[in-house]
């Protein structure tokens, strides 16, 4: 038996929380207190006060004009744990063994062939590997994987070699990076296992080696996305380095202002050379070319890639340009799709989107924008919107399509709001400078010729099912060979792609 610290958590509903993925999270008295006294003098001082609004875009989200629909495709079905649906949350393609992987929060890892057959290739909660995966409530849990892009690659440094960041409940082990607050809820660990045999069915390498650990202040917002630039080629210095989304840590309104803080692991985007060793611990590498290497600021982490951000679940590239982008989940009122940069800093918890962040009622849109050395969004939608309505609201994505054989969605920028299934698009050329009128949306069509959203086709699936259906869609994106798209959900064990 593995020994746990002592937890100190208090679960609670509170519904105010809807904007995040997760509305079970734990929150001590003592911080809720803070907020609640935050709130109260903030409201003396502050209210009413001139531009503060709980709706920055009065326009609604364009229902109707310039709707694509697309067709789908049921291409695999992914198995139930314990009765529920599978909790799909990454999907890659692995190009060196030919096939793609997906995962299900839980902690499986399977394997899934170019025409659909699955197969379990790995369960990293299995006892043997003492990795103990913490999938309580809807945020916690195996959160991301990325297969080193030599992973097929004999005598390579990187052969046989993937990773995979999750939350655990085996809190023995000292943590690299702690917040300096909260309630001590979990750790998130980045670990690397090393498969002898790359192109085997099934995982046959020995348990994993331990990177980097987390220790977390809070139950919500967690470890986010996981991933190596795919843009990247062998001679470019950004090949072999793997990007990680740090949360904020959690609670609300980043109560411990570590988004902001060069010298916290939190709010960030790491950059880090996981076949390196002159990181503190000694388990992974710091890229020399990092942009806060060698700063002269007292305890800046020389990981960090990007910061200010709050839960950036999912990020992705642009394989014609290169760039980089990130949906970045927000508090109460404004969700994000946003460029990530060496050294950007994208406002959370100083700034909401394009607003300024006021409090989780409200953001003041006075001066939009009015810092000219933060990195605003391209795109960005207010969680009131009646779109979104009722199960909103959580930016994911983010994919732009350049490959993939649907001629509708070339050259598009696609993102999405996992809670309302909803899929909108901007151009990917001629980006947009923030706001929600340039975002338009993606309906899929089934063989009845019907335009639905991704929620709408999963109810419907589990009314098939003889389940009731979901009041949430939980989608997010996977990526196959030739820039094919697909859906993911925790609804309906349906992973589908798009078709033309
Ligand atoms: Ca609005
Ligand atoms: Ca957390
Ligand atoms: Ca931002």
């Amino acid at each position: 038996m593995r020994e746990s610290r002592a937890r100190h958590t208090t679960e609670q509903l509170d519904p105010r929380f809807r904007g995040d993925d997760d509305v079970l999270f734990n929150i001590s008295n003592e911080v809720l207190m803070k907020q609640i006294l935050f709130i109260l003098v903030a409201g003396l001082v502050a209210s009413p006060a001139c531009g503060q609004t709980n709706d920055p875009f009065p326009e609604p989200i364009e229902a109707t004009e310039d709707v694509i629909t697309v067709g789908f495709e049921d291409f695999a079905a992914i198995p139930d744990i314990d009765g529920e649906p599978a909790r799909m949350m990454t999907m890659v393609d692995e190009p060196g063994t030919g096939r793609m992987f997906l995962s299900d929060m839980r902690g499986l890892l399977y394997s899934v062939s170019y025409d659909g057959q699955v197969a379990e290739y790995l369960n990293i909660d299995d006892e043997r590997w003492e990795v103990s995966v913490e999938s309580q409530s809807r945020e916690r849990g195996f959160q991301s994987f990325a297969f080193h892009p030599q992973f097929n690659e004999p005598g390579a440094p990187g052969f046989g070699k993937f990773y995979t960041w999750t939350d655990t409940d085996n809190t023995t082990p000292d943590p690299d990076f702690v917040s300096g607050g909260g309630d001590d809820s979990h750790d998130t660990v980045l670990l690397e296992w090393t498969a002898s045999t790359p192109d085997a069915a099934t995982y046959d390498g020995d348990p994993p080696r331990e990177l980097a650990r987390f220790e977390q202040p809070f139950g919500n917002h967690n470890a986010g996305h996981l991933a190596f630039n795919p843009t990247a080629s062998p001679d470019d210095p950004d090949y072999g380095l793997l990007y990680m989304g740090v949360a904020d840590g959690g609670s609300g309104g980043d109560p411990l202002d570590n988004a902001q803080k060069l010298s916290s692991a939190f709010g960030k985007v790491f950059r880090i050379d996981p076949l390196g060793s002159d990181s503190q611990n000694g388990e992974y590498g710091i890229p020399a070319d990092n942009p806060f290497v060698g700063s002269a600021e007292d305890g800046t982490l020389g990981e960090i890639y990007a910061y200010g951000v709050r839960n950036p679940q999912r990020f992705g590239w642009d394989s014609e340009t290169g760039a980089m982008y990130l949906a970045d989940i927000g508090q109460n009122i404004i969700e994000e799709v946003s460029p990530v940069t060496a050294g950007a800093n994208l406002g959370w918890n100083d700034w909401e989107g394009s607003m300024r962040f006021v409090s989780r009622s409200e953001v003041d849109d006075s001066d939009p924008r009015g810092d000219p050395d933060l990195t605003y969004p391209v795109a960005e939608f207010d969680q009131s919107d009646p779109i979104l309505q009722p199960s909103c609201c959580a930016a994911t994505g983010v994919h732009v399509y350049r490959d993939g054989d649907i001629d509708q969605l070339r050259d598009l920028l696609l993102f999405g709001d996992f809670p309302s299934g909803e899929i909108f698009y901007v151009s990917a050329d001629d980006l947009p400078e923030g706001g929600q009128d340039p975002i338009r949306r993606v309906l899929l069509r089934g063989e009845d010729e019907e335009a639905r959203t991704v929620l709408e086709l999963i109810q419907e699936t589990n009314r098939s099912q003889g389940r009731e259906p979901a009041d949430r869609a939980d989608m997010r994106f996977g990526t196959g060979p030739n820039g094919q798209l697909f859906i993911l959900n925790k609804q309906d064990g349906t992973l589908r792609s798009l078709v033309p």
